[in-house]
């Protein structure tokens, strides 16, 4: 919010609604991404919508018990994705899937792993050529064979999905598809401060991000209401300032140990996790655990409520950056990608100058730790290099003010991308601070132009965040994020030419008995027709 009064703010609907339905009715009938043909509605629908789709003639591919996964020798790449696929596909069909290098073309029904193809394929993209004798999948890197793989998963049945063995047969319509992503950022954040969810909560979001090709996980790791990550050189941040969450509850924190093995968990499916602490303000955990933090030595309460804008780092005091430079460094050891995102939202209770002072030489500290900073788009009244990034999420002169410096910036418009937003009035989850976000709105936008005056490539692409004020558990983020987070992560991935709700609703339908078999707690919004 940005206002520090306490949620909810009044309701303020998307602008853009009304020219974007014109524009839908326009293009009804269109195929997104253009290339494919009539004969594709036998092809099942695919969320993100691929580049191109295209019906080959002749019989449908079968899988069957003799089916194997067959990767060229020496390639770690083909091996994982190999592996991946082989994982996805062996409890539901109840078949061995072997993973083998020998192909003898012949009667197996394999489906093959290539690695090469066009260079338009990308560091991501893929292609899936399916005939009655084998699938082929080619990609020019692991990334680009794994969503290739969970476009093939997306092409067999439902039941594909099931934990437990089921009745075939596999089958899968010929098809020659091309794909690669818009985007280089297509992501998804979420809260672990506010309410705290285990490591096993966050695999099960990090599976279901993947099979919509989602590439980025953004962990909100640290608020006033709770420290999430084990930091060695200041243990209370979690022994204490871990230790609760919004309406009291026990909180919890990650492990060094938990925090890599998400990592790792994430990157086998290549998604990038990108750590945040957030500062100087949304600070209240650390001042709690430490009185030194504070200006005057006196150490807050432990938070529970959902405020914000009252907590603030003691900008003057040296050992603020020690304490800055200690974090960012134990993080910065345990995550491989290049970010580490400081926050820097709502510092309400820190004067304009000190803000200013603190983010400039925060900057410098994570770079000196090899990372690039990251920050909402407050970050961009700093003197910030080109090589930080600022996230949008409410304030459209302040992503042009990081453009017109020179950083990239991530799209997070609450009034589309927020998907802690109730969906309408009767929503029983969720604030409504920047309105209600129904399924349609959350996919008519478009990263590119939501903002005006960002020149197109300054934008990484799109990201979902969900904050969890209140949201107790893996039940409610999956009510909040399901069918949401399939449209964003469509916007991030698929050509925008041809996008329309009335093109997509029907696809997104096929997508519910997907998530029945996974048990997903998704939102039946009455927008859509499900199955
Ligand atoms: C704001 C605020 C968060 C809230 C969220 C709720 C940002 C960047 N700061 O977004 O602290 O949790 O709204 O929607």
């Amino acid at each position: 919010m940005k206002s520090s009064a306490a949620h909810p703010r009044l309701p303020r609907r998307g602008v853009a609604a009304v020219a974007v339905v014109a524009l839908a009715v326009t293009l009804a009938g269109a195929v997104p991404g253009g290339a494919a043909d009539a004969a594709t509605t036998a092809i099942p629908a695919l969320v993100p919508q691929p580049v191109s789709v295209k019906a080959a003639p002749g019989p449908p591919f079968t899988l069957t018990k003799a089916t194997r996964i067959v990767v060229p020798r020496h390639s770690a790449a083909a091996q994982s994705a190999a592996k991946a696929l082989a994982a996805l596909l062996r409890p539901s069909t109840g078949y061995p899937l072997p993973v083998v290098t020998d192909h003898k073309p012949g009667r197996h029904h394999d489906v093959r792993l290539e690695v090469g193809g066009p260079r338009e394929l990308g560091a991501e993209g893929y292609r899936l050529d399916v005939a009655a004798g084998d699938v082929v999948l080619t990609g020019r890197t692991a990334a680009g064979l794994f969503h290739g793989g969970q476009t093939l998963r997306q092409l067999l049945p439902p039941r594909v999905e099931a934990s437990t063995v089921q009745p075939g047969p596999w089958t899968i319509p010929g098809v020659h598809i091309t794909d690669h992503p818009r985007f280089a950022w297509r992501g998804a954040m979420l809260d672990v401060s506010r309410h705290f969810f285990d490591p096993g909560e966050v695999r099960r979001y990090i599976d279901l991000l993947a099979m919509y090709k989602v590439n980025v996980l953004h962990l909100h790791l640290a608020d006033d209401q709770g420290w999430r990550i084990q930091i060695d050189s200041w243990p209370r941040l979690t022994t204490y300032g871990g230790s609760t969450e919004v309406g009291g509850g026990p909180g919890g924190y990650y492990t060094k140990e938990q925090y890599k093995a998400l990592v790792k968990y994430a990157q086998d499916r290549h998604i990038m996790v990108v750590p945040e602490i957030d500062m100087p303000g949304h600070t209240n955990a650390a001042l709690a655990s430490y009185a030194e933090l504070n200006c005057d030595g006196v150490a807050p309460p432990l938070y529970t409520g959902t405020s914000v804008g009252f907590s603030s780092l003691c900008i003057d005091k040296e050992l603020t950056y020690t304490f800055v430079d200690d974090v960012v460094r134990e993080l910065a050891a345990m995550t491989p990608g290049p970010y580490i995102h400081l926050g820097g939202d709502e510092a309400h209770s820190t004067p304009h100058e000190d803000y200013v002072r603190f983010v400039d030489r925060v900057e410098g500290i994570v770079s000196s730790h090899g990372k690039r900073m990251l920050g909402w788009e407050e970050i961009s009244g700093a003197n910030v290099s080109p090589r930080s990034v600022a996230q949008f999420w409410d304030t459209p002169a302040e992503a042009r003010q990081a453009a017109g410096k020179g950083m990239q910036v991530v799209m997070s418009p609450a009034q589309k991308a927020y998907i802690d937003m109730k969906y309408d009035e009767n929503t029983p989850l969720g604030l409504s601070w920047a309105g209600y976000t129904n399924v349609q709105d959350a996919y008519e936008w478009d990263p590119a132009t939501f903002v005006s005056g960002l020149p197109e490539e300054s934008i990484l692409g799109p990201e979902a965040p969900l904050w969890s004020e209140t949201l107790e558990n893996i039940d409610h983020v999956e009510f909040m994020a399901f069918p949401r987070m399939a449209g964003i992560a469509e916007i991030g991935w698929s050509p925008a030419e041809g996008r329309s709700w009335q093109e997509y609703r029907p696809r997104l339908a096929q997508q519910g008995p997907r998530w029945d078999q996974l048990s997903v707690n998704y939102y039946r919004s009455p927008e859509v027709a499900w199955p």
